[in-house]
């Protein structure tokens, strides 16, 4: 079988669909670049000194773990030179970060969850790193982080890389979404999937069900519809899955279909849901959207909300379309 490398694919799509420019080329392979770094540090685990905390906490106030700083750290320093960028954001850091003085400066601004599932680190479980792209506005000067509070939906790449028993990175510019896994001796990324689609249908669902007392009316009836199993109003056996890991939630629902669910609930009204907008629930709502799913945060499309704040959090329904519009619904009865 001919190997495409992600290289390759960038090329020829930009040949193709002209949604490539070599600046943004450039920036998807220093992103991967990086993510093959990460998934180093990852794989190292005890034996690379990189597990445990770091004793400090980030703007969310939690408490960062070693890889948590040590991959925001590489996908700073790999981004910051090549020209490509104008400012970061990141999970990891209260405001944005400008490119240094002494680098040129890009059209492109880059937001990153440099390591998502971090409960996950230190017990050998699938973590990962999720990545959107947005262009600056036009005329920005020194950016600002009102620059980067754009709607999903104007972003012009999306992505993440699992770090599980292999490394892949899956990645959307707006046609399609296409899956790279990562050879670990040659030191590339391989196209191993083209055009993933998420059934319509499914029988699968994730949610952390131990925050079941505090759901909302609407969340309640269609996750206990889901568990009256073929005996309930909806005639069939659903399973349940949650990893706890986002990435490895949505990359299984990538795979093979599935709901995939954060909600808000009436614990805190100043936290609507755990999940970040700009850098959780953005790039995988691009990527669900292009796959053929569907994201909602119950109330509308994720992509159409209009950010306030970086940091934002928001709820999050996405996957298979069927079941993102059915709970979907029940918000709004
Ligand atoms: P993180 O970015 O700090 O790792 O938090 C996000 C993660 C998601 O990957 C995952 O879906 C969720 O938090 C799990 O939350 P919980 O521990 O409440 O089940
Ligand atoms: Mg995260």
């Amino acid at each position: 079988m001919k190997r495409i490398s992600l290289t390759q694919y960038l090329v020829e799509e930009q040949r193709q669909h002209n949604t490539i420019p070599a600046e943004l080329r450039l920036l998807i392979e220093v992103v991967a670049r990086a993510c093959k770094t990460i998934s180093h540090a990852v794989g190292k685990g005890a034996l690379g000194e990189v597990m445990g905390s770091a004793e400090t906490e980030n703007v969310q106030g939690e408490v960062q773990k070693k890889l948590d700083i040590i991959s925001n750290d590489i996908l700073l320093e790999a981004n910051e030179w090549g020209g490509h960028l104008a400012a970061m954001a990141s999970e990891e850091m209260e405001t944005i970060h400008l490119i240094p003085n002494r680098y040129p400066k890009g059209e492109y601004l880059l937001l990153f969850d440099p390591l998502d599932g971090s409960s996950n680190i230190d017990v050998n479980v699938s973590i990962g790193t999720i990545f959107s792209v947005l262009k600056a506005p036009e005329g920005m000067g020194v950016p600002t982080e009102q620059d980067f509070l754009q709607p999903g939906s104007q972003q012009v790449a999306a992505g993440y890389a699992v770090y599980g028993p292999q490394t892949v990175l899956v990645l959307t510019t707006g046609n399609g979404v296409n899956c790279f896994t990562l050879d670990r001796e040659m030191g590339s990324w391989v196209l191993t999937q083209r055009n993933m689609q998420i059934p319509t249908e499914t029988k699968e669902f994730a949610i952390n069900s131990s925050n079941a007392r505090h759901w909302f009316p609407p969340v309640t009836r269609y996750v206990n519809e889901l568990l009256a199993g073929d005996s309930g109003p909806r005639s069939s056996n659903f399973n349940m899955r949650w990893i706890a890991s986002m990435v490895a939630d949505v990359h299984r629902i990538l795979s093979r279909g599935g709901v995939f669910m954060y909600p808000a609930d009436t614990r805190d009204t100043k936290m609507p849901g755990k999940l970040r907008l700009m850098y959780e629930a953005n790039p995988m709502a691009f990527l669900v959207e292009q796959a053929g799913g569907a994201a909602t945060n119950g109330a509308q499309r994720i992509m159409d909300i209009q950010p306030e704040k970086l940091h934002q959090r928001v709820p999050v329904f996405l996957g298979s379309k069927n079941e993102v519009e059915r709970v979907t619904a029940y918000h709004q009865e």
